[in-house]
């Protein structure tokens, strides 16, 4: 959207960033939201400019040495029209242009990559995929959509990158995505910006925008050996999920492939789609939503598994979803070489239920 940024503003941008005055557009949506943002500037230092001078103006013209006795003026329609439609017209033009943006940022693309984010007093930390996570730091490859899933587990936080002109809340007990698309490579701040107690202030790291090239290396070099979905997969056996979640026929539990993204019905009636909140609720919480055709059997986890475990226990369930694993396939881990010869998570399908396939699936 180069072509909404003429020259000019283009070199404002850059002197302002140059002096720390404003933040740079490492985004796609930066020059998209800074261009709202100018236009509001510029329509109210008109604004500002006509009253100024009118106010002025008048003081002078209308004063008492010159006007002893005042003149009653008994208004005009055609003024009062004009004063009342040409701002109208302008707020209308704000509000349409700040819903698009709105719209644009609330709507991660379907092929964008995820990433969870954790945020807890005081630190903010992030777990890709492949298993690499990192505390007070963030890398990010450019050119690609990157969305964001937050979860705070403790107080509210505020996950905030001015460079990238997003921001959303972490909220305990609750998944919110956030997406951007970095565009040039560097440095920039990531903040909390909601005060969460003492070291609030200290609550802050670097998002490190790398090139495609430069990303596929860093995950290479940050690899922890196993991906977050072969840690969820090892976190089922460990907390016996298996004993009711398996493949026999006779199982006290419904199978999980397939589970991600389909409409559940439940035992009060109604469905439930099982998105990612659904699953991390189903774990915490299992009473709250009862699978229709099942007995209210399954134990809580509250208190027993971290949020970075529920997250691999999520990520896992997610995996044993063929087309999920082939999506994330294209859009992850394409970037890890030595990913593609990975065996895929075991799938734990109910009998009866088309298992996954396994193996490598490559784009
Ligand atoms: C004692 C048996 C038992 C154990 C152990 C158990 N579950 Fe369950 N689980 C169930 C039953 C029964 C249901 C369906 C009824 C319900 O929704 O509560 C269920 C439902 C679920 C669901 C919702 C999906 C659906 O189709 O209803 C998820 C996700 C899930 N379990 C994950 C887990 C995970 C992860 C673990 C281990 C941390 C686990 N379960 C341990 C019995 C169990
Ligand atoms: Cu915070």
């Amino acid at each position: 959207m180069s072509h909404i940024s003429p020259v000019l503003w283009q070199f404002l941008v850059k002197w302002m960033t140059t002096f720390a005055l404003f933040p740079p557009e490492a985004s796609k949506i930066a020059p998209q939201m800074d261009a709202l943002l100018f236009f509001m500037i510029l329509i109210s230092l008109i604004g500002l400019t006509i009253v100024t001078l009118l106010v002025v103006s008048f003081c002078i013209l209308y004063s008492k040495e010159r006007h002893p006795v005042a003149v009653q003026v008994e208004g005009s329609t055609l003024l009062e029209a004009t004063w009342t439609i040409i701002p109208l017209g302008l707020f209308l033009v704000m509000f349409v242009w700040g819903a698009l943006i709105y719209f644009r940022v609330f709507t991660p693309p379907a092929n964008s990559m995820n990433i969870y984010v954790v945020g807890k007093q005081w630190m903010w930390k992030a777990e890709h995929p492949g298993g690499q996570h990192e505390i007070n730091s963030l890398h990010v490859p450019t050119g690609r959509a990157v969305q964001l899933t937050l979860i705070s587990q403790d107080v509210f936080h505020s996950f905030s990158i001015p460079a990238f002109r997003v921001k959303r809340e972490a909220i305990p007990g609750r998944y919110t995505t956030v997406w951007f698309e970095p565009t040039v490579p560097g440095t920039y701040h990531l903040f909390c910006t909601q005060y969460c107690g003492t070291n609030h202030s200290q609550m802050i790291g670097d998002v490190v925008v790398m090139t495609p090239e430069g990303y596929k290396k860093w995950l290479d070099e940050s690899t922890s050996g196993a991906s977050l979905a072969q840690n969820g997969e090892r976190l089922f056996a460990s907390l016996s999920c298996a004993a009711c979640h398996n493949a026999r026929p006779d199982a006290r539990g419904p199978g999980l492939a397939n589970v991600y993204g389909a409409k559940l019905p439940l035992a009060s009636g109604g469905t439930v789609t099982a998105d990612d909140a659904y699953l991390r609720e189903s774990i915490l919480n299992p009473s709250q939503h009862v699978t229709q055709g099942y007995a209210p059997i399954m134990p809580t986890y509250q208190g027993q598994i971290s949020e970075e475990g529920v997250i691999a226990l999520v990520e896992y369930i997610k995996n044993l979803n063929s087309d999920y694993r082939i999506q994330q396939t294209l859009n992850t881990t394409d970037l890890l070489p030595e990913s593609e010869g990975k065996p895929a998570p075991a799938v734990t399908g109910q009998a009866g239920k088309k298992p996954a396939p396994q193996g490598k699936v490559n784009p």
